[in-house]
């Protein structure tokens, strides 16, 4: 991912992100930074590149056309026209969502300003994004560019190592971090919770769960509105589609809860969800006909529920084989009324998301879709 960030003071930012991980990264080629002064760009002999504000008022307003010229400068270096990002207080502020989208991206300009502000012309002819980072004032928009630059890189593969990339981002559950500790196993009197000693897993996850949702009450109830537990429900021919459907509940999640109703005693049991659940439904667009159930559809008979979001994933590609005399193929669209006949909201459906691109592609656009029916109900609610 390569950075381009424009500013009248570049020392700043390279000075900030040239350590550390970031630092590595850059070594090592995941990201890039270029920073690109704006003062180079001055279409004047003293190298001004700021005027006074038209129609008065307290200070200095940046001058659109060094602005102008040091953007079209880094576009003609990239090649092709690039998501430009205004750091403003007066943007959307930023979240992990909007993180996450412009880590998809290849290439971001980062625009930086100064004084009061950029003169509003140049900001309509190349500014895609206007974004804050939160409701205080700085000084300019380089701490800005700088935060969203380190946030964005942790998205970008070989910033993080495997194991940290891996690991659960807390927030994508809207629950904070349960507690952690290190030895010693006693510090000032305080002594490490035993379940963390005890070496049982399922138990030590139980615990830390019930801990994030303690804390998240106590310190961020904001985000427990947004906080859906994640079950997905499979059905897995192959080893690679399970490990597919394991993978992408684990992007989703920390918490997720994974059935197979492969087997009967999944689809024997009770399985009743709530408008706190989002059920993900995976199963294969070919079925063959010796399965243990003739059709997908009955695979969630039991599943009931209760304006409960959903999604669906198919494995394996239908235009690729029609299916033979052994094999069955359900309708997407019967399936789909099925599960919400049973009281399922269906947010999106996704073909085979093989890729982790395509898998993000579609989670974020889910979280997206969560959140919209979340905050409609409230609404309505109120
Ligand atoms: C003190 C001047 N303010 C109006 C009288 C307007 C103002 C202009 C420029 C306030 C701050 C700034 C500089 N800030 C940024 O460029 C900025 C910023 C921020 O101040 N808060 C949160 N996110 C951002 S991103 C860029």
């Amino acid at each position: 991912m390569n950075f381009h960030v424009l500013t009248l003071f570049p020392d700043m930012i390279e000075q900030g992100l040239h350590t550390s991980i970031l630092g590595k990264a850059m070594e090592k080629g995941c990201i890039t930074l270029e920073t690109t002064n704006i003062r180079d760009f001055s279409a004047n002999k003293y190298n001004r590149v700021d005027d006074y504000p038209y129609g008065g008022g307290a200070g200095m307003v940046m001058e659109a056309e060094p602005v102008y010229r040091a953007c079209k400068s880094v576009e003609a270096g990239i090649g092709r026209p690039a998501r430009t990002v205004y750091l403003t207080p007066q943007g959307r502020v930023l979240n992990q969502a909007i993180v996450e989208e412009l880590a998809m991206e290849e290439d971001l300009i980062l625009l930086c300003g100064h004084y009061e502000g950029i003169d509003e012309r140049v900001l309509e002819e190349v500014v895609t994004d206007y974004i804050s980072i939160g409701d205080y004032v700085l000084t300019g928009g380089e701490l800005g560019a700088m935060v969203l630059i380190d946030a964005v890189s942790r998205f970008v593969p070989g910033v993080l190592s495997n194991e940290e990339s891996s690991q659960f981002e807390s927030l994508q559950d809207n629950l904070l971090e349960y507690p952690h500790y290190t030895r010693p196993e006693e510090w000032h009197g305080k002594k490490v919770p035993p379940v963390l000693l005890s070496g049982d897993h399922r138990k030590i996850e139980a615990w830390r769960h019930e801990q994030s949702v303690k804390r998240t009450k106590e310190r961020r109830p904001d985000l427990l509105k947004n906080a859906v537990t994640v079950t997905c429900a499979f059905y897995a021919l192959e080893e690679s589609w399970r490990e597919l459907i394991r993978q992408t509940t684990e992007e989703m999640t920390r918490y997720g809860n994974l059935l197979d109703v492969g087997r009967k005693k999944i689809r024997k049991q009770h399985n009743t969800f709530g408008s706190g659940d989002f059920l993900l439904f995976a199963v294969p667009s070919i079925l063959p006909t010796d399965s243990p159930v003739s059709a997908q559809e009955d695979f969630f008979q039991s599943f009931r529920g209760h304006n409960t979001p959903a999604a669906l994933i198919y494995y394996g590609n239908p235009t690729e084989a029609e299916p033979q005399d052994s094999t069955l193929r359900m309708p997407a669209d019967r399936l789909i009324t099925s599960l919400q006949n049973q009281g399922f909201r269906i947010l999106d459906t996704c073909q085979n998301p093989e890729s982790s691109r395509e898998r993000r592609l579609f989670l974020l656009r889910l979280r997206e879709k969560i959140y919209q029916g979340i905050r409609k109900e409230t609404a309505t609610d109120a």
